[in-house]
């Protein structure tokens, strides 16, 4: 149900439907993950993989992302604005990986897609807001939260899926199969820094 920003949450309040992320494509990648691992085996009954929830600001979905950049001082209520605002556009997959024995997130990733005329008016994706707490070590969180999103993707029927990251992580990306391709890896920018908060 597509509601607006003041709606009450309840234990329904996920930002895509979890069965979204049941029966992905997970022998493509099994060469790249060792020991084998899904977002629905995760090596851990404590590690969870899902969609967002609406109380994740109390379990620290905020703070995590501040590890990857600025998060500013965002309220609940402006958290819960934000999440109606994704779920009533939609496209917006993003994916949070808890700690289900200190009600922690430990990891996230966004999928978000777009509409194009190009292609067969296909679907293209994004990837962004990967971070994980790099406290735990060992458990392939980094290629498990960013290849469910990719693999949902793929599902959703995506022709592609891009990322910009920094330069020291190139190499995580491609051992997980991105691609810097030739004569087309720029990434360019404007910083709009003094532009008006969006209404
Ligand atoms: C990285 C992230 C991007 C994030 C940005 C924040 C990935 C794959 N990329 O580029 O999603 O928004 O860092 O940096 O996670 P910024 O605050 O300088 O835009």
């Amino acid at each position: 149900m597509k509601m607006g920003a003041t709606k009450v949450s309840g234990s329904d309040d996920y930002l895509f439907h979890p069965q979204l992320l049941k029966n992905l494509d997970w022998d493509s990648v099994q060469n790249i993950l060792n020991p084998a691992i899904t977002n629905e085996n995760t090596g851990e009954p404590w590690l969870l993989v899902r969609p967002l929830h609406i109380t994740d600001y109390d379990k620290g979905y905020l703070q995590i992302l501040s590890q990857l950049t600025t998060v500013g001082n965002v309220s609940k209520t402006e958290f819960e604005r934000q999440f109606w605002n994704m779920y009533k556009a939609g496209g917006y997959y993003l994916t949070v990986i808890e700690d289900t024995r200190s009600n922690k997130i430990i990891g996230a990733s966004s999928l978000i897609t777009e509409f194009k005329f190009v292609h067969n008016c296909g679907l293209r994706a994004r990837l962004e807001d990967v971070v994980v707490n790099n406290t735990y070590r060992g458990k392939q969180l980094g290629k498990l939260i960013v290849l469910t999103v990719s693999l949902l993707a793929k599902k959703l029927g995506c022709y592609k899926m891009s990322l910009d990251c920094k330069d020291p992580l190139i190499p995580f990306y491609k051992s997980i199969g991105y691609k810097l391709e030739p004569g087309n890896a720029n990434f360019m920018t404007i910083r709009y820094e003094d532009s008006p908060k969006p209404s």
